[in-house]
């Protein structure tokens, strides 16, 4: 017996029973279990250890072909009453999917050594943080989930003392797509995985925890588990103020939270603090402001076009004890991936380079590192009542349409706009890549509820008293009709953001439009760019008769969540497309005249 928590023992009985595993290893998250582990890995060829004077402590994983993403139809949401799951997930009633995955499980540990894995999602004195429990066969996710979590004893004292957890199973089973599941329990508060050992399906404190159960949990306690990153932005008098962002998967979280500002901004002494890059936990402190922590404690990043140019920070952080997964190899043992110099010898499955086969580097090859190491890394991350948020900005990827970027009016609008988001798909899930779907608040693959309780959740936010923050929305993918990028994205981001801030503190101006306000050119920081005035104008454009066909989509989208949408957020909608309709008809007069 390992814990003086009884549920915890006889929950770990209960799967050993169930798995058969040779042998339980108790996870105490030090520095010995660390190396052991990883020293059994590279024995037996799950990491390979790259160069050690370029990458010291750093190796490489090669995951099976098959199992490079997360995989959206196969993950479920198994609560009671199908409408509670909603139509935005993929759902089975519990005890068919108990009895489904639970027969994959019988046995599947034989062989093989169980690990219990204790952590903490969060500072572990944070109150807003919550705890879990992973128990998995995968040596891999094991340091995988030391490196993103707090992991191990001090983890389990705080599991003990709360007597509360979720519950995480996770086998790599046999890695065969058709006897693979992520299954969520939302209302027992538990998680089941089999069949892959790919981080977003396996590591279960992140997407599965801190996502789809943590959205769950947070609506019936108050506050919001959301896929946003966290930023600080220090302005010259020493101010710093928090921004939360939510974009899809792979749109560039990750150098926004780690940016790098241009020239002019850091002679004038501007800093960039980074708290989170991937999910963000927000709660209303007693100020009435919104209160963040970055559940994580690692960056599972994406690596093809990281690199010394669009992320500088990133390639710092991983120049040291980092796993890399799926990533090509250089002569000489380097981590190799497109948009890096040089060039690779094997491919990401260990083959001789051959372009012929495709990229060196899988589109979705990872780097799991400690946010610690991060150059811009934050004191404040480890703050325990969070940081307090400003502004809140949403975006996705929208080659057309969507100017760079504009302010909503208030909350409720800013809930639409959010639960309007689009974005171009990527390769962070299996399927087609590059097709635009709705992703409200980038939550489309981790809302763990229906997406209109979700939506009311997030309009209860707007209560007497509450001092929220303002909502944005930004578009860093708009393109022109040579089909390239408009806006230099990256560093040049700062602008924009200074801008959102601008508009917190009251300092920025800004145009009212029928879609919210619009910086005009003169508010926003534009020295040192070169943009011509045809770029100009498609990064500020609202063409009233397009935006009339998308808030038209929008609303058919919104019907989708049928008697579960609130009827605030349609009356939203409606009021835009009421503004819409007004400033397209003197246009349509003047043509019809
Ligand atoms: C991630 C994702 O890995 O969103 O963060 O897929
Ligand atoms: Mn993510």
């Amino acid at each position: 017996m390992a814990s003086q928590l009884e549920s915890l023992n006889r929950w770990v009985d209960e799967v050993a029973r169930l798995t058969e595993p040779d042998a339980i290893h108790w996870c105490d998250g030090s520095d010995e279990e660390y190396r052991a582990l990883i020293e059994q890995m590279q024995r037996d060829g799950t990491l390979i250890p790259l160069n050690p004077k370029t990458h010291p402590n750093c190796w490489l994983h090669r995951s099976h072909p098959s199992d490079v993403a997360r995989v959206e139809h196969l993950t479920l949401v198994c609560t009671s009453d199908p409408a509670d799951a909603g139509p935005n997930n993929h759902w089975m009633a519990p005890a068919d999917a108990h009895a489904k995955i639970d027969a994959l499980f019988a046995g599947c540990m034989k062989g093989r050594t169980l690990y219990v894995v204790p952590y903490c999602m969060g500072p572990i004195d944070s109150p807003i943080s919550r705890c879990g429990v992973e128990i998995t066969d995968s040596p891999y996710v094991v340091a995988n989930m030391r490196i993103m979590t707090r992991m191990g004893a001090p983890a389990l004292a705080r599991i003990e003392r709360e007597g509360t957890f979720v519950k995480g199973l996770h086998s790599i089973g046999e890695l065969d797509p058709d006897k693979r599941f992520i299954m969520h329990f939302p209302e027992e508060l538990s998680i089941k995985s089999i069949g892959s050992g790919y981080g977003g399906n396996a590591l279960l404190g992140k997407k599965c925890h801190a996502l789809r159960i943590g959205s769950y949990q947070a609506r019936s306690e108050g506050w919001l588990a959301e896929h946003m990153l966290i930023v600080g932005i220090q302005n010259p008098q020493g101010e710093t103020h928090y921004v939360a962002a939510a974009f899809p998967s792979a749109c560039g979280k990750t150098n926004l939270a780690m940016l790098i500002p241009p020239e002019g901004y850091r002679e004038a002494g501007w800093k960039v603090w980074t708290i989170g890059d991937d999910i963000c936990w927000m709660t209303p402190g007693e100020d009435g402001r919104l209160w963040a922590i970055n559940p994580e404690a690692g960056f599972f990043g994406v690596a093809p076009g990281t690199s010394a140019s669009t992320n500088p920070n990133a390639m710092a952080t991983i120049a040291r004890d980092t796993i890399f997964t799926n990533v090509a190899l250089t002569a000489d043992d380097q981590p190799w991936w497109e948009g890096l110099p040089g060039t690779p010898v094997t491919d990401w499955q260990g083959r001789p380079y051959d372009p012929a086969n495709g990229p060196a580097a899988h589109p979705n090859a990872r780097f799991t590192v400690s946010a610690r190491q991060c150059p811009t890394w934050s004191e404040q991350a480890e703050a325990a009542q969070g940081v307090p948020i400003s502004a809140i900005v949403f975006g996705g990827r929208r080659p057309s349409l969507v100017p760079l970027v504009f302010e909503a009016r208030d909350w409720a609008h800013g809930v639409l706009v959010g639960a309007a988001m689009g974005s171009e798909t990527t390769a962070a899930a299996t399927g087609a890549v590059g097709v635009l779907r709705r992703d409200s608040m980038a939550m489309k693959p981790f809302c763990g509820y229906n997406y209109g309780d979700y939506f009311a959740h997030w309009l209860s936010f707007d209560q007497p008293g509450a001092r929220l923050p303002k909502i944005f929305h930004v578009n860093w993918f708009r393109k022109g009709e040579d089909g390239k990028f408009v806006w230099p994205g990256f560093g040049d981001n700062l602008r924009v953001l200074e801008w959102i801030i601008g508009r917190c503190s009251g300092a920025a101006g800004a145009t009212e439009t029928p879609i919210g306000f619009l910086p005009g050119t003169d508010d926003l920081n534009l020295a040192g760019l070169e943009l011509d005035a045809r770029a100009l104008a498609t990064l500020f454009e609202v063409d009233a008769a397009a935006w009339a066909a998308e808030v038209a989509d929008i609303g058919r989208y919104l019907d989708s969540f049928g008697d579960r949408l609130p009827e605030r957020l349609r009356d939203e909608q409606q009021r835009v497309a009421a503004a819409l309709a007004q400033a397209d008809a003197p246009a349509r007069e003047a043509a019809a005249g």
